[in-house]
């Protein structure tokens, strides 16, 4: 049984205060700055398993997992002690280590497109370093993206972009030139039509189409039947390349991302989060032909100085070993369609407008009948009401994503008591709504 408490946030106020004075909005990310659902953000004291702790002492059940990373639960000891004995041998080499080998070859065996991968530091690296690379490998520079979708915060991908972008109701961002964008086509999420007819007009200038296949920075929005097949078609009918932005998908979605999931192969991948076990992570890999072109194997332009760090190798490689253990993404997707669905139901029998879905440890709620098919339908949702509900939960001990535009995120740590305690306190927290 949940209680309601008047959650106790003196400490978290003294360190988010002063924390403004010291960095832009007091945040190093903007969504966990809390705008969009009001209130201010809880300052973090330690995180384990299915639950974080506040410096205040209040404990929340945790469905952000670091935004995706934790997805075997926070500071799971099979990890830690794997990075406590690579701390032991040095934080960084900068120069080549055979953990780099082991993570490739988990990363290569697992994810159907990628033959070859280069590690960087981050998503939003590695969408900027396969942009590069899509127009290298076709010499054209014209990419279409899907409104929503978000691919980091590179410049060329700041164009009606998802996450905190769309969390803060931001336009296009200030600082991007014109002629850095330019280059840059949308089309609505699940719509071919849209996409063909983008082709039709820039024929033989669309390097390639990237999306996320399940998006997680518009809400949660899996692709129509049909959806993921149709730009695999496209793509290769117009020369150009499918790209997947498995950054919060991969290991997620299944063992080998969505692209396993669904049976489409895309020809580049960027990957993220949880191949990093919360250390810092991105990758980009794909075919060979393609990757070959990347320095020095080839004349594509890309580096990182802590790219490949032992440190985050051997976090990744020890999370891969967990989510290899049998029965993991059955366990995920039972626990995760059960709080998706409840949270529908609740609403529902509450009186609200709701709509929501899961695949595996990924799920999303939106307060709006729906169905949610693109970044629009997902703008309908009550965003006010959205915010009071968040707060409400907050003060319930349920931490959910501050925003309507980012998925939720469950683990192999989160359990049925877990979920119903969850939805007790949503039945709460809706009734007053
Ligand atoms: N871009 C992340 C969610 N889509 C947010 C990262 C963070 O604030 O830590």
């Amino acid at each position: 049984m949940t209680t309601t408490t008047q959650l106790k946030t003196t400490r978290s106020e003294e360190i988010f205060a002063a924390a403004q004075k010291l960095m832009p909005g007091g945040v190093n990310s903007p969504v966990r700055a809390f705008k969009s659902v009001g209130g201010q953000p809880i300052v973090v004291d330690r995180v384990k398993d299915a639950y974080m702790w506040d410096v205040d002492g209040n404990q929340y059940i945790d469905y952000i997992g670091t935004w995706g990373p934790a997805i075997c639960g926070h500071a799971h000891p099979y990890v830690i002690k794997a990075i406590q004995a690579a701390a032991e041998k040095g934080t960084s080499f900068g120069a080549p280590n055979y953990l780099e080998n082991v993570l490739a070859e988990m990363v290569i065996d697992a994810v159907p497109s990628v033959e070859m991968v280069r590690f960087v530091n981050s998503g939003t690296e590695a969408c900027m370093s396969v942009l590069r690379l899509m127009r290298a490998f076709t010499e054209r520079e014209k990419i279409i993206k899907f409104e929503g979708c978000y691919h980091g915060h590179a410049d060329m991908f700041l164009v009606k972009a998802g996450s905190g972008v769309a969390t803060l109701g931001l336009p296009d961002s200030p600082g991007v030139p014109k002629s850095t964008t330019a280059a840059t086509l949308t089309a609505p999420f699940n719509d071919l039509e849209a996409v063909k007819a983008l082709f039709a007009e820039n024929p033989g200038e669309i390097a390639g189409v990237i999306l996320e296949p399940v998006v997680g920075n518009a809400g949660f929005i899996p692709p129509d039947a049909g959806f993921l097949e149709g730009l695999r078609e496209l793509t290769q009918e117009h020369g150009a390349l499918l790209v997947f932005d498995e950054v919060m998908t991969g290991f997620r979605i299944s063992y080998g991302g969505a692209q396993a999931k669904f049976g489409i192969t895309p020809d580049l991948t960027t990957l993220g989060k949880v191949i990093g076990g919360g250390l810092p992570v991105g990758a980009y890999g794909g075919r060979r032909d393609i990757m070959q072109m990347v320095a020095p194997a080839g004349p594509v332009y890309q580096a990182g100085t802590l790219s490949g760090n032992p440190l985050a190798m051997t976090a990744g490689i020890k999370t891969l070993e967990l989510l290899q253990r049998p029965g993991t993404y059955e366990q995920l997707e039972r626990i995760t369609k059960k709080l998706a669905d409840g949270l529908v139901q609740v609403a529902q029998e509450t009186g609200h407008a709701a709509c929501g879905d899961s695949i595996s440890a990924m799920f999303g709620f939106f307060f709006t009948a729906g169905p949610v098919h693109n970044y629009e339908d997902a703008k309908t949702s009550d965003l006010q009401k959205f915010g009071r509900f968040h707060r409400g939960m907050l003060e319930h001990g349920v931490y959910l994503a501050p925003s309507q535009f980012e998925a939720g995120f469950t683990s192999l740590a989160h359990t049925d008591e877990d979920v119903d305690r969850t939805l007790q306190a949503a039945r709460e927290v809706m009734a007053t709504l």
